[in-house]
């Protein structure tokens, strides 16, 4: 369906800046199981558009996660409430964000006709640029970073409640400013957000501290099971549907779990395996130091950054880990493998 698209070519900030002002009706659109960086980029970009006079309209297959919910909902739709409406809405563009491929939309997907040109959004280093216009900075810490950029470039002053989101999108997706990829520019946005009025505090009382006695249950019996391999520079741990049950959570009371996998202090590349369905498992890889994890996902089929990425897997557990494990093996043992840090 999007076979004349011209992909594989980048688009800068003032192209895309150029496209937003050009077209009417916007679909804004991110992956399945939206985080912090996602929502956070489609609420921004919302009222960035909204200030252009446009007509834009998030939808997503996934409900509002309520551990985000320090952000407001209102104008969030689901498929199910797209399909309650009396007219459907025709989109002249797409703006996809977060997502390095299509498939990572789910059901969205199917929104897109031939004619509804893809503004692709994103900072994954494994983005295939699907889109008529590519606008992908592996260098930005965050979606949210580059929802700043068109702003700026657009001379749109950020508003208390575009500042709001922007800052959520930063702070989930680098770990609270420790992850690679937080630079000086991502430092100077966020002052520049506390300057104008944002109160980090209390957002980040609501993001981090308000696990559910579920959740903490959860990860206490996770952190008995974790497995180390490799002399200890391998840590990993697997999350099956039964514990989720057991102790009352649900898939997304699992964020941020990889991060305590990470934190041991011999681990150079951990991994979290979250059972979604009968032998499949939705994998999380973490990396510190100079690995790259976004190579062992795309060798499981998936992918996302140097230090972070994902894939989701199928089989049984056993034979699901030994894969991931081999996979690893391969990555460890090449001293080539690593890239000089930046
Ligand atoms: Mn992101």
């Amino acid at each position: 369906m999007t076979t004349k698209r011209k992909k594989n070519k980048l688009s800068s900030v003032a192209q895309v800046a150029k496209a937003l002002k050009k077209h009417k009706t916007f679909l804004l659109a991110a992956h399945i199981r939206p985080e912090g960086d996602s929502i956070g980029s489609l609420l921004a970009l919302k009222y960035l558009l909204g200030k252009l006079g446009k007509e834009p309209w998030i939808v997503s297959p996934d409900a509002f996660p309520k551990r985000l919910d320090v952000m407001p909902q209102n104008g969030w739709r689901t498929l199910e409430d797209m399909k309650q409406l009396a007219k459907q809405p025709r989109f002249d563009a797409c703006i996809v964000v977060d997502c390095p491929n299509m498939h990572r939309m789910g059901k969205l997907r199917e929104w897109i006709g031939p004619e509804t040109k893809i503004i692709n959004i994103d900072h994954h280093v494994s983005n295939i640029k699907f889109g008529d216009y590519n606008l992908v900075n592996d260098r930005a810490s965050a979606c949210g970073e580059i929802i700043y950029d068109l702003y700026k470039e657009l001379h749109v002053p950020v508003s208390k409640e575009a500042a709001l989101p922007i800052y959520v999108s930063i702070s989930t997706d680098t770990g609270s400013f420790r992850y690679s990829h937080t630079s000086a520019k991502t430092h100077r946005i966020i002052a520049e957000l506390i300057q104008s009025g944002l109160n980090s505090e209390s957002i980040n009382e609501r993001l981090y501290e308000r696990s559910s006695s579920h959740r903490v249950s959860l990860l206490s019996e996770i952190l008995r099971k974790i497995n180390i391999d490799f002399d200890g520079r391998v840590v990993w741990a697997v999350i099956t549907g039964k514990m989720m049950e057991k102790s009352g959570t649900v898939f997304e009371d699992t964020e941020g779990f990889v991060d305590y996998l990470r934190a041991v202090d011999s681990a150079e590349v951990s991994f979290m395996m979250i059972e979604t369905g009968r032998n499949k498992y939705q994998v999380s890889f973490r990396a510190k130091g100079r690995n790259d994890v976004n190579r062992i996902a795309e060798c499981l089929g998936g992918g996302g950054h140097r230090k972070s990425a994902g894939c989701t897997i199928e089989g049984n557990l056993s034979a699901a880990s030994q894969q991931i494990l081999s996979v690893i093996r391969k990555y460890l043992r090449k001293p080539t493998f690593s890239r000089p840090v930046r």
